[in-house]
């Protein structure tokens, strides 16, 4: 961030966020891209850090409300969705990415969340939605020649089950799948049990939407390597 028209649209942008209003916020944004900022420096400048700052104030301190970081990454997600077409050249894609709630699990806020951080770093999402069986995690994986499956778990039992992850891992194995594909898993029940990612067969585990991206970067750059 260096000028002072950026700092001023990030400021009102969230501004907006913290309001939770929606409208405004998309204003913001258009007459950002109407005065001239280019598509690049909007997603870049304004939708990711103002992603980053609600996603960094944690839910549990009272800093941010749930409807605030479900708004934040909601607009996320679309302008990113949006903007990326009208980028002068056309971003590089980083790898593609497979996700889902696990099988069982209709909790699909903190997965909605991922993918626009996901998405803001240029990584191509399939969204499987919510209650996803292991087998589809595995067919669509290979269908669109992802690199990652990410398995979204707010449950201990649906983390844990042999329905979730587990079975994501024996069917790559069954399959000779495993050199192709990596798999990252994330919510709530993974934060209190450090090797509980490990112990259901994931490769990784980020602990928020924000260090998503790290993550994936590095399984994809594993699965290619
Ligand atoms: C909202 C909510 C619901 C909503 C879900 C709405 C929706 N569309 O998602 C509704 C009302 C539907 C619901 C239903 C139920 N819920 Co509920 N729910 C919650 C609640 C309050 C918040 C979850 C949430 O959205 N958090 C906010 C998001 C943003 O955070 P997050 O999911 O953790 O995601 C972040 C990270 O974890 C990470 N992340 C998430 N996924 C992934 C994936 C990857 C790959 C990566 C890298 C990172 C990552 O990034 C996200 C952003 O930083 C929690 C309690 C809590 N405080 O967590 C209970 C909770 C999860 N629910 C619970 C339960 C028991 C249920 C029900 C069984 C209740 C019932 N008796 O009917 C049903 C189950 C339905 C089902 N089969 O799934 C329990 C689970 C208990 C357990 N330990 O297993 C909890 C913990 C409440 C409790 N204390 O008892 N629930």
């Amino acid at each position: 961030m260096t000028g002072t028209i950026e700092q001023l649209t990030l400021d009102m942008y969230l501004t907006s966020l913290f309001d939770t209003d929606k409208p405004a916020a998309l204003r913001i944004v258009q007459d950002a891209l109407d005065n001239g900022m280019t598509p690049e420096k909007v997603v870049f400048d304004i939708i990711i850090p103002g992603m980053e700052r609600m996603i960094g104030g944690m839910i549990s301190d009272n800093l941010v409300t749930l409807s605030q970081h479900f708004l934040a990454a909601q607009i996320a997600e679309e302008v990113v969705d949006r903007l990326i077409p009208l980028f002068a050249a056309a971003p590089e894609v980083r790898g593609h990415v497979v996700i889902g709630t696990s099988h069982g699990d209709f909790h699909g806020l903190g997965k909605k969340i991922v993918i626009g951080c996901l998405r803001a770093r240029m990584f191509e999402i399939t969204d499987l939605g919510i209650s996803v069986a292991p087998e589809r995690f595995v067919d669509e994986a290979v269908a669109v020649d992802a690199e990652v499956i990410a398995i979204s778990s707010m449950m201990v039992h649906t983390a844990t089950g042999e329905r979730g992850a587990r079975r994501v891992r024996q069917i790559l194995q069954e399959r000779g799948l495993e050199g192709k594909l990596r798999i990252i898993v994330g919510g709530a029940p993974y934060r209190f049990h450090d090797n509980l990612f490990r112990e259901v067969g994931a490769d990784a585990w980020a602990d928020t939407a924000a260090e998503a991206p790290a993550v994936v970067a590095r399984l994809v750059q594993e699965v290619r390597s």
